[in-house]
């Protein structure tokens, strides 16, 4: 099999970490136990290479022999085709978690990416785009609810539809807009507890608390200068 070769940034500021979509990727091959490498790319100067493979210059990328694919969705769906414990092998099942795995990118991260931005931005007050974004996000949630209330996971057994829909929620979890929604909040929690989450989410931290220790590391010439 060809190497399978996840590139996320060097760094980024705290507030994100744990959250990165390299987390998604990491999910998913340790789900299936494929071998993989993490490279870096610069987060503060992305150069002609890094938009190459991703034409945002944005994170993650997944390379696969000679094969490079941008967007979390697509990568899961490429790692699908290599495992299923990330795509289930019975048609109907996989057919069910294709479409919960646009549902969650398409439907609900569309409406959870925007509400997240204000409550980063602590702009959750009156405004008409608040309450606009906060009852499009509700929308979503209310119709999602039931459905995770009769089961455990979307399609059948565990699939890559759940890494990413999970992942998504986790964001909205993390502002506790998951209070009035136990059934979201439960499946979150169950996707969380599974061993390659917790796997994925301390190598992702640990990735970024390198980068700190290696830029506040002392330089070669200040060492000699303290001689
Ligand atoms: N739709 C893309 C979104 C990728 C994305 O938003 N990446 C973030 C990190 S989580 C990023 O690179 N942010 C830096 C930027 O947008 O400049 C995917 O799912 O892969």
């Amino acid at each position: 099999m060809a190497e399978l070769t996840l590139t996320t940034f060097d760094w980024v500021p705290p507030p994100p970490r744990g959250y990165v979509r390299d987390i998604r990727v990491r999910w998913a091959l340790e789900e299936a136990g494929l071998p993989y490498r993490v490279k870096s790319v610069s987060f503060k100067a992305r150069n002609a290479e890094h938009f190459m493979h991703q034409p945002f210059g944005q994170v993650p990328w997944l390379t696969d022999g000679d094969i490079s694919i941008f967007e979390s969705g697509a990568i899961l769906l490429h790692l699908g085709g290599l495992s299923d414990a990330l795509m289930p092998a019975d048609p109907q099942d996989r057919s069910e978690a294709v479409e919960w795995l646009f549902a969650a990118l398409n439907s609900v991260e569309m409406a959870s990416l925007p509400w997240s931005l204000f409550m980063f931005s602590g702009d959750t007050g009156d405004s008409p785009g608040w309450k606009r974004f906060d009852a499009f996000l509700k929308a979503r949630l209310q119709h999602l609810e039931p459905v995770l209330a009769k089961r455990e996971w979307l399609a059948g057994s565990f699939s890559a539809a759940d890494i990413l829909m999970s992942d998504v929620l986790r964001l909205v979890d993390r502002f506790d807009g998951l209070a009035g929604y136990p059934a979201c909040h439960d499946y979150v929690a169950r996707a969380t507890a599974r061993p390659s989450f917790v796997k994925a989410y301390a190598d992702q931290m640990a990735h970024f608390a390198a980068a700190d220790r290696a830029t506040s590391a002392p330089k070669a010439d200040s060492r000699e200068i303290g001689r």
